[in-house]
């Protein structure tokens, strides 16, 4: 087999990159390690940023979000038993975030793949890229038990945390960043409406907890838990009561509780991997960096990196602009640096971290600070809406 650019991994960077490639007539072939249906079944994130929703858009899969998709305009800080709004479209001169799960992004993508023709392999075993320093990179891999290779010009990482692709690099050519939380997020979904139009991120001194939703009737919460917990160590009546305890007055009473439809456990990370590229392979997405979900930065992130790798291959193809191939690693991780600042900040301000009373105070007396202040109020509104793309010139 032969195509222009080998996209490993099926997730939203590498169905996104295969679409926006397709549409100017770049020929790739994704190879997926899991099943369609595996795929769709991850529930992650929830908030898309307006350049991620540009780029959805451009890619002409964007129809079905900007009908179903909720765009809100701002979101709660819960601390002290007080809720301060942070304005994002007053903060930041208009502009706001689309609620709209990363499952349906995932759907919306594998729609218009099929449809346009293009090949995805899912349930490739063993896959493995291979030259990407040298003249003839490819990727092998094996399906129904036999081994294949597919020789390309390009090979796109999009393969996750857990991926081969980062893992393929020498070990002296990479350098890896990363700060473990101790602690993890229990995340639930629920067939019932939401408890306020907007998310809350809450801080309280048992732990953090977020109300988030999907839609008018599926809510998405989570609440702080040890790394130890188990799901099976959360009954729902327990999730619920915990999630109470740890919001204002007014809203626990008013949140409407009913039977689990998922539940899991996910633990913190700040990770980012230096360079992104490695002669014709290229990071992209969660096999590059991880951020701690407090920002609601990890698929947006995702989503800027792909917005670059498309702009230097379309150069590349197009115009023959080689020079640019060198140049997204630093394009990149200007931004993701950012994010992951963001990212690491709010997770610092509200988690519980250790038992010391001195530590709940100050971070009170942070959120006290930047919430009435305009200033700290710009600042988190531009960062949650999302930071600007930089050219590719
Ligand atoms: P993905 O979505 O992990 O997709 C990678 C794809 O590569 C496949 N794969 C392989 N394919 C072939 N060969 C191999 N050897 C392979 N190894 C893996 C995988 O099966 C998969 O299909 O990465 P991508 O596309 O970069 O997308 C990134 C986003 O998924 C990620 O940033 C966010 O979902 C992060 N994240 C969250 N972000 C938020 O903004 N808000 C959230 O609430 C939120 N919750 C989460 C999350 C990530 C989680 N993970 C990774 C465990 C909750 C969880 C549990
Ligand atoms: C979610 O809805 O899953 C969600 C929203 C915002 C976050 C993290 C997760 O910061």
């Amino acid at each position: 087999m032969k195509t222009q650019v080998v996209i490993i991994g099926a997730g939203p960077s590498g169905l996104l990159l295969g679409r926006l490639l397709a549409l100017q007539g770049i020929d790739n072939i994704i190879v997926e390690a899991k099943s369609p249906n595996y795929v769709l079944s991850r529930i992650r994130a929830g908030v898309l940023e307006q350049g991620t929703q540009m780029l959805l858009r451009e890619a002409q899969v964007a129809e079905r979000m900007d009908r179903e998709g909720h765009v809100h305009e701002g979101f709660a800080l819960s601390f002290l038993g007080r809720m301060e709004r942070i304005d994002l479209k007053a903060l930041t001169g208009g502009k706001t975030v689309m609620v709209y799960g990363q499952t349906e992004v995932t759907k919306d993508l594998m729609d218009a793949r099929a449809q346009s023709g293009m090949q995805t392999i899912y349930e490739a075993e063993d896959v493995m890229p291979h030259d990407f320093y040298g003249e003839h990179p490819h990727v092998s891999f094996t399906k129904h038990g036999k081994r294949h290779t597919i020789h390309c010009d390009y090979i796109a990482g999009c393969d996750g945390f857990h991926g081969i692709a980062r893992k393929s690099v020498p070990e002296d050519k990479i350098t890896l960043f990363e700060r473990v939380y101790p602690f993890g997020w229990l995340g639930v979904l629920s067939r019932t409406p939401p408890v306020s139009d907007e998310l809350i991120y809450a801080n309280h001194e048992r732990g953090f907890a977020l109300c988030s939703m999907r839609s008018a009737m599926l809510s998405r919460y989570y609440v702080q838990c040890s790394l130890d917990d188990r799901t099976e160590d959360w009954s729902d009546d327990r999730f619920w009561d915990e999630l109470r305890s740890r919001l204002p007055t007014d809203i626990a009473n008013r949140l409407a509780t009913g039977p689990s439809i998922e539940k899991s456990i996910a633990p913190l990370r700040s990770f980012v991997a230096e360079p992104m590229q490695f002669g014709r392979m290229f990071l992209v997405g969660d096999a590059a960096h991880i951020v701690p979900p407090t920002g609601a930065k990890g698929l947006n992130l995702a989503a800027s990196d792909v917005y670059t790798l498309y702009n230097i291959l379309h150069k590349r193809y197009r115009e023959n602009r080689t020079d640019l191939i060198a140049r997204y690693s630093e394009i990149c991780l200007r931004r993701i640096w950012k994010a992951e600042r963001f990212s690491w900040w709010m997770t610092s301000i509200l988690h519980k971290f250790t038992d010391d009373p001195f530590n709940q105070r100050i971070q009170e007396a942070e959120l006290d600070y930047f919430t009435s202040s305009e200033a700290g109020r710009i600042n988190i509104a531009e960062n949650y809406v999302g930071l600007p793309y930089e050219l590719v010139e």
